[in-house]
Formats: C-alpha cells, structure tokens, sequence
C-alpha cells in the first residue's frame, strides 16, 4: 500500500523513477535517498532565504541547509551576487587567481592554521591531511573513532557516520584488508582506549582523526578535555591531531570549533584541520591546513603530493568569500538563538507528547535523539527508536518542514529564519511528536 506521504511527491517521484534508471540509488550521495526514512526524496527546484521548493512546488523549511553550507539560507544577494560577477569573467583557468588567495588569507585569518590549500571536498581535505600527516611521521597507522565520518576516503570508512550509519552498511566492500588494516578505530569519548592503543602500537601510529564535535552520528560533543587530551597523547608518542572541522569549521563561530573552544579556555593544539561546506557558501570548496613546518612538505615544495583541477575555483572561491564575510558574530549570535528556539520547540512538543528524546547541541549545531539516555557515543546513538524517527521526519515534512532524512545527522539552522519560519516549525512540530508517540517502540 502506498503510505499517506508516498501520495505527496507526484513530480519528485517521476524524477526518482528516470534517475533510478541511470543513477545508483537515483542520487549522486547515499544519504538524499530517503532510504532510513522511506517515501520519495523531495527533487528541489530552488531555494530562497530559510525555505526550499520541491518540484511540486511545495514550499518547505529548510533545516539540512545542504548538510550545513548554506548557513546564510538560499540565494543570499550577497553570494548570488559575488558568484554570478566571478561567472561573468568566466569558470575555471588552471592558473593562481586572486580569489584563491582573498579566501586563503580569510580561511587564516580566522583559524588556527599557518598554511592552507584548498581542495573541493571535505574527503579530499581529510585524505590529503592524513597523507601529509603519514609523510611528516613516516608512519602509516591512523586512529579515527565509531560513528565518526570523515568522508569516503577508503581508509576513514570503517565504523563511519552519517550515510554509512544511515543505511547500516558494514564497513564498505572494496576497501581492502590492507587500507583498513591501517585503520584504527577506537570508541568515541574514550581516553582510555586511546592511551592502550598508543601503548600497543604507539610507534606506528602517524595521526588521530577527530571530528572537532561530531554531528554524523547525531550530534555527540567531545567530553571535556577530550580533544585536548587527543593533542597530549598524540604529541606524546610523536604523532599528530587532525581536527576535522568540515562540519564545524565556520559554522557554529568565525573560526569554527577550535574558536568556540578557545574563547571558552579549553583551547585544542591539533597540528592540522581540515574545513569546507560552509567554506564553499554551496559551491564545492574545501580545504586542509596547519602549521608552515607541516604544510611546507607538500608539492610543489616538498614530497608530499596533493592536487585537484578545479582547486580554488573562482566561483567557489567567490562564493565562499561573500558568504564567510557575512559571517559576523552578529550572524552567529541569531544562529545559536535561533537554533535554541528550534531545539526546544521539538522539546517541549516531545516531552508533551511523552515520546523518550534527548536533544544534543555543539554550538549550533544539535540533534534530537529518540532515546532517554545520554548519547556519549556510536552505539548509543545507533540504541535510539528510529522508527519514532521516521514518524517524526514525515509528520514535519508533511506540514512544511525539511529535517535531514536520518537519524544521525545534525539539524543546521540558517540565519533566514524568521518568525514566520519559527511560526511553521512551530506548528508542525506537536503533531509531529504524536505520530512519533504512535510509532514509538
Ligand atoms: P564531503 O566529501 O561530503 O564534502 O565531506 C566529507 C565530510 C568530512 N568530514 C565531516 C565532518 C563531514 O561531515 C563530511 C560530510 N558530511 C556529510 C553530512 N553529514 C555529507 C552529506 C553527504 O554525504 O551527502
């Protein structure tokens, strides 16, 4: 029987069935296909200031945010405006440009790092911060942690997050014994495990990988001290920290996680981050970076190779200027207000509604996990009622608002949304918490 939400998509599902056809899974990443949360992805057709629209033309509040870039919310004049000027002096030359450089110097500005290159994607820039920490040790050995998820680099795709634990997949046929083998991962928030596992193979062990606050099992932050417990034990055995701050990097404060915790003294010394989505404004820029003694070993330098055609495209480039020159601390400050004000709108409707919740923040950043108890880590995320969920995501969907189709992503909230927008959250969200109260377990 096709179920009520199934009925709601007519010309999305048309455009499912011809991309089924050609494309794996009808989508060009694993996670957009609904497959957690059943029914029919929603095609969208444009977006503009907190909402998208599907093919429909059913108007939607928008808090996947394309998993996290468009943190100024859709077709901000600012961005259409540096991106459309960039396309007027054409796409792509192979060469230096001077966007590339405005965007490094800002990136530096605003971080930790020294020295940067640029990349377009989030996996390009952990895959190349991990070679480059294996050539600066000479050791081949990388510790990542459950739950967390780095991109699809072979190596960082055992016991990873967001799609992979979307869809239950066991660690990913085609990544050799040899490649995982090379691959430590450890349960998250567990300093314990760190230290037996540096005292079992210390030696070998060229970087930890860490996301700076994990949101690709849900939201789980770091407990405190851990990251910088990380930088001790790392720098201890002669190995380095790579903070993975795609996610976070210029999302929940100017300079991202490291900012966040620094200005709060709990400051982190990782020896490499890496950064994109926001970085990009929703044009794919990415990028890894740390200290010059590091960096400097990458080619044309030094030994370490990395490269990419389209690195420092102008567009992204353009792009992801305006929108981080938009990022103000004022901008932030109505981020986490906001994010606030959405997080206990599902809060209160849960808890009226009797479902089993626990809301998780990492600045702005947060997540509602269908379980009572704290989520510290992969397998208590994985405990929560997903069919509670799934109930959940439609009933929202159904009234107007877009959550991010599974369980273990984070919910990103714009700077567009205004009390309108609220008004709807608002709205949706009680009979939401009923339909996850009928389903729940
Ligand atoms: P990309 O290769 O997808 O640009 O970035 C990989 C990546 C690296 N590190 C962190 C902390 C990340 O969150 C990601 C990608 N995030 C997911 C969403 N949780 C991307 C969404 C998707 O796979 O479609």
């Amino acid at each position: 029987m096709t179920e009520e939400y199934e009925r709601d998509a007519p010309a999305s599902q048309d455009l499912f069935d011809r991309a089924r056809a050609i494309v794996p899974g009808g989508v060009n990443s694993p996670v957009r296909a609904f497959r957690a949360v059943g029914g029919t992805p929603r095609f969208m057709a444009r977006g503009e200031g907190p909402y998208v629209f599907d093919v429909d033309e059913r108007r939607y509040v928008d808090l996947v945010s394309s998993w996290g870039p468009l943190i100024l919310g859709h077709a901000h004049p600012a961005v259409i405006g540096a991106l459309s000027a960039a396309a007027a002096r054409g796409t792509s030359f192979g060469t230096p440009t001077r966007g590339e450089v405005d965007l490094a110097e800002e990136l530096v500005s605003r971080t930790p790092i020294e020295q940067v290159r640029l990349v377009n994607s989030g996996t390009e820039a952990t895959m190349s911060a991990i070679r480059l920490a294996r050539g600066a040790t000479g050791r081949p050995k990388i510790i990542k942690f459950a739950g967390c998820y780095h991109g699809h680099a072979d190596g960082l795709l055992a016991a990873a997050g967001s799609g992979v634990a979307t869809l239950g997949l066991p660690d990913s046929p085609g990544v050799t014994a040899a490649a995982a083998s090379e691959t430590i991962v450890l349960p998250y928030n567990d300093p314990d495990a760190v230290t037996a596992a540096f005292a079992a193979d210390g030696a070998n062990i060229a970087a930890i990988i860490t996301e700076a606050a994990p949101g690709n099992m849900g939201v789980v932050p770091p407990a405190p001290g851990f990251n910088a417990g990380l930088a001790e034990i790392a720098h201890r055995h002669g190995a380095l920290l790579i903070l993975d701050e795609v996610m976070t990097g210029f999302r929940v404060a100017r300079g991202g996680w490291a900012d966040l915790t620094e200005r709060a003294g709990e400051p982190v010394d990782a020896d490499l981050f890496t950064y994109g989505k926001v970085m990009g404004g929703g044009l794919p820029a990415a990028a890894f970076g740390g200290r010059t003694e590091i960096m400097s070993l990458l080619a044309p330098g030094g030994p370490v190779y990395q490269a990419g055609t389209l690195s420092g495209n102008p567009l992204a480039c353009a792009a992801g200027l305006a929108t981080l020159r938009q990022c103000t601390d004022d901008v932030y400050a109505r981020l986490d207000k906001t994010s606030a004000i959405v997080g206990d709108l599902a809060a209160q409707a849960l808890a009226a509604a009797g479902v089993a919740y626990r809301l998780q923040y990492a600045g702005n950043m947060f997540s509602v996990f269908f379980t009572d108890d704290e989520v510290r880590d992969y397998p208590a995320a994985q405990s929560q009622d997903l069919a509670a969920f799934k109930a959940f995501f439609h009933a929202m969907l159904a009234r107007g608002v877009y959550l991010p189709p599974s369980a273990f992503e984070a919910w990103f909230v714009s700077a567009a949304i205004d009390d309108a927008a609220l008004e709807i959250i608002a709205a949706a969200v009680g009979p939401a918490a009923e339909a996850a109260a009928r389903a729940a377990a």
